[in-house]
């Protein structure tokens, strides 16, 4: 068994996000490291680059939310990470893989929120109406973890395998939008890769991002008026290689692009 710190945790993550490398799991190696311990890793890792790369938080992410990531990672619970500023990208272009270590990507639905949504029992039908509106996304996971390999608190410790995020142009109100059949169509380089429907996630994307509002206050934690919540992958995640085009086309919103490429 090793005997290793929080801070020395959130020293290692950080490093591998910088240098572009990987480290080893380690939650199963520290006794007692549990859930609670596993979130306290991500808020210092997150207050560190907030710190350090002189960002700020613009909203949360889901994790591992439906049964094809689920079962793509092996890992059967959700989790939640934090989005931050420097990690969005814009829709449309062609971004660089450099500061990737083994990216992968993921279609989301992203919601905006026009208040803040606090407390203990918060209902999907009240996350629908504190969103000012949803949107298509993507999402670029990238785990500081060997192999792209975690138990769910290795993961949650590295911010849930937070990368970077890319949000489309086409906004719609949340009840105006068929948030169960809703059809998503993932393809790369003019392939499909996978199809689904909104219902993926958790029933509804609005049930998921219930389930985190609960789980923040828990720890004290909201979502407030303007940030982004990103619902979790409704399909599995597809690696990123240099050169490659991906589209999702998301019923009724239209479709999105992002390009990757080698160099800055
Ligand atoms: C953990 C993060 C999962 C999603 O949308 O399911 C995630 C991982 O699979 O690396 O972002
Ligand atoms: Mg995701």
């Amino acid at each position: 068994m090793k005997t290793i710190t929080t801070e020395q945790i959130v020293e290692d993550l950080f490093e591998a996000q910088h240098k572009v490398q990987t480290l080893p799991q380690f939650a199963k190696d520290i006794p007692g490291f549990d859930e609670d311990k596993a979130y306290d890793v991500q808020e210092l890792l997150v207050e560190k680059q907030c710190r350090e790369e002189g960002t700020s938080v613009s909203g949360w992410k889901l994790g591992l939310t439906s049964k094809a990531k689920q079962q793509m990672m092996g890992v059967h619970e959700p989790s939640y990470g934090v989005l931050l500023k420097n990690m969005s990208l814009e829709e449309g272009q062609s971004h660089s893989i450099e500061r990737f270590i083994h990216g992968k990507l993921e279609p989301e639905l992203a919601f905006v929120f026009k208040e803040d949504v606090k407390g203990e029992y918060i209902t999907p039908a009240q996350i629908i109406q504190s969103t000012a509106y949803v949107l298509p996304a993507f999402e670029v996971i990238d785990s500081r973890f060997e192999a792209f390999k975690f138990t769910l608190l290795d993961a949650v410790a590295d911010n849930s395998s937070s990368c970077r995020y890319i949000l489309g142009n086409q906004l719609l109100d949340p009840a105006q939008v068929e948030m169960r059949l809703g059809g998503v169509v993932f393809r790369k380089n003019g392939e499909v890769v996978a199809t689904s429907t909104l219902a993926a996630v958790m029933g509804n994307p609005a049930n998921a991002i219930a389930w985190m509002a609960n789980k923040l206050a828990k720890r004290g934690q909201f979502i407030r008026k303007g940030q982004v919540v990103l619902s979790g992958a409704i399909t599995q995640a597809v690696h990123i290689e240099p050169g490659d085009h991906f589209t999702a086309s998301f019923d009724g919103f239209g479709t999105i692009h992002a390009s990757f490429m080698t160099g800055e």
